[in-house]
């Protein structure tokens, strides 16, 4: 019996270790604008450091501990004849040495972590230079963006100045949430009826990636966003064609046909500006937070009026737009009213062709729609710019 359970024990080693290197590969890929360690801004900066702190700590500790039981388990072995080593028992002065040195080493660790929390703590944030305040309410499972200074609202794509102080305000009427992007700044629960607060800087130009870290249902995984950090002046013009009404489409056009079907069957969920909306709702006023004083009516999904301005720009490689949280890429150029092969091409067809296939459990819960009318939101969906 003894030969299988050696095997056996063998055979898990061998899994283990092989599991291990799997893993590692796997966990290789990943790095980039989501690595925690390739930071591009103050506030990551500083969190990261704190890591870099305890891991040359625990390395030099590792490496120390290592080697003296390595030497000790060489030098003192067993050999034939020799006689049993002798028997020690207490020492006070090493029992004070391994009590005073670990309560020394997490005591460095400690300023440093203090350091850190003093570093990115809300009050302390940069005095000097633009801030630029944003609200971000979690939903399930989706992220919404609304900017006081200019009224506006988006969501799933987060777009900040460069250079300038970002604070957050975190709101959310449901479930806890985690706001976090990882290469700017770190993780903070967002708790509904408990108001948090983070700043961050974006350092250089680039899209981000921005996720929930807190599990907050089925479709967690699916509840990320993108960071576009760009310069002053085109966030400003940005920021000022969001404030504009969507356009009305040619009438008689296959868009205008979109509209009217948007308006009897969206409209319950969806605001576009100009359509079935007057104005971008503020958060902190608003049902989605509840200590919000006026309750402004709220609406279930993300504002639409310009869903085609966040949709993928470019080649792709520049500004990748997504649908619902991440769980498809909008690829708005792709869609083509009228195409035959719309819903194999075009991602928002596809969206509208079974939310809850795509992203089950998630709060769009409509009726089939027929292709045609597919064929007509997708051609006024494109239409708002
Ligand atoms: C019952 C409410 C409800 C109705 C009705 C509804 N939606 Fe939605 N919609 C949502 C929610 C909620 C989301 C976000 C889901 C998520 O990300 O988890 C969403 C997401 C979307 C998105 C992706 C938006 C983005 O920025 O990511 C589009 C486009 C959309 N809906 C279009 C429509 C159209 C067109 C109709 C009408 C045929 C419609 N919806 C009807 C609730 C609704
Ligand atoms: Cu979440």
């Amino acid at each position: 019996m003894r030969m299988p359970l050696f095997r056996g024990t063998k055979q898990r080693m061998l899994l283990f270790v092989a599991g291990a290197v799997l893993s590692s590969l796997l966990f290789s890929a990943c790095g980039g604008s989501t690595s925690i360690l390739n930071t591009d801004g103050p506030v990551a900066e500083s969190e990261s450091f704190i890591f870099w702190v305890i891991l040359a700590i625990a390395g030099v500790i590792f490496v120390g501990v290592e080697a003296m039981l390595i030497y000790s388990s060489w030098r003192f072995r067993e050999r034939p004849g020799m006689p049993a080593p002798r028997q020690l028992h207490g020492n006070t002065t090493l029992e004070f040495a391994w009590t005073a040195a670990p309560a020394v080493v997490l005591l460095i660790v400690l300023v440093f972590t203090i350091r850190g929390l003093w570093q990115v703590a809300p009050e302390n944030r940069p005095t000097t230079g633009k801030t630029e305040v944003v609200e971000a309410i979690g939903h399930q499972w989706w992220w919404e963006f609304y900017y006081p200074s200019y009224n506006i609202t988006t969501a799933d794509t987060l777009h900040v100045p460069v250079g300038e102080t970002i604070q957050v305000k975190l709101y959310s009427n449901n479930v806890i949430h985690s706001f976090w992007i990882p290469a700017l700044t770190g993780k903070t629960d967002v708790i509904p009826g408990h108001n948090n607060s983070r700043w961050f800087i974006a350092d250089k130009a680039g899209v981000y990636e921005g996720l929930c870290a807190e599990f907050c249902g089925l479709q967690h995984a699916n509840m990320r966003f993108n960071v576009v950090a760009e310069d002053s002046t085109s966030f400003d013009t940005w920021a000022i064609s969001q404030q504009q009404a969507a356009t009305a489409p040619t009438s008689g056009s296959m868009a205008a046909a979109g509209q009217k079907l948007f308006t009897a069957q969206c409209s319950t969920c969806h605001g576009i500006i100009g359509v079935d909306s007057k104005a971008f709702v503020d958060p902190s006023q608003a049902c989605d937070n509840p200590n919000g004083t006026t309750k402004d009516p709220c609406y279930v999904g993300p504002n639409l009026t310009h869903f085609a301005s966040r949709a993928t720009q470019g080649n792709g490689s520049q500004q990748v737009g997504l649908i619902a949280g991440g769980v498809l890429e909008n690829n708005l150029a792709q869609c083509t009213p009228g195409d035959p092969n719309l819903l194999q091409n075009c991602n928002v067809a596809k969206w509208l062709h079974d939310p809850q296939g795509i992203k089950p459990g998630n709060d769009m819960n409509i009726g089939a729609l027929s292709t045609d009318d597919i064929n007509k939101l997708v051609a006024y969906l494109k239409t708002l710019n």
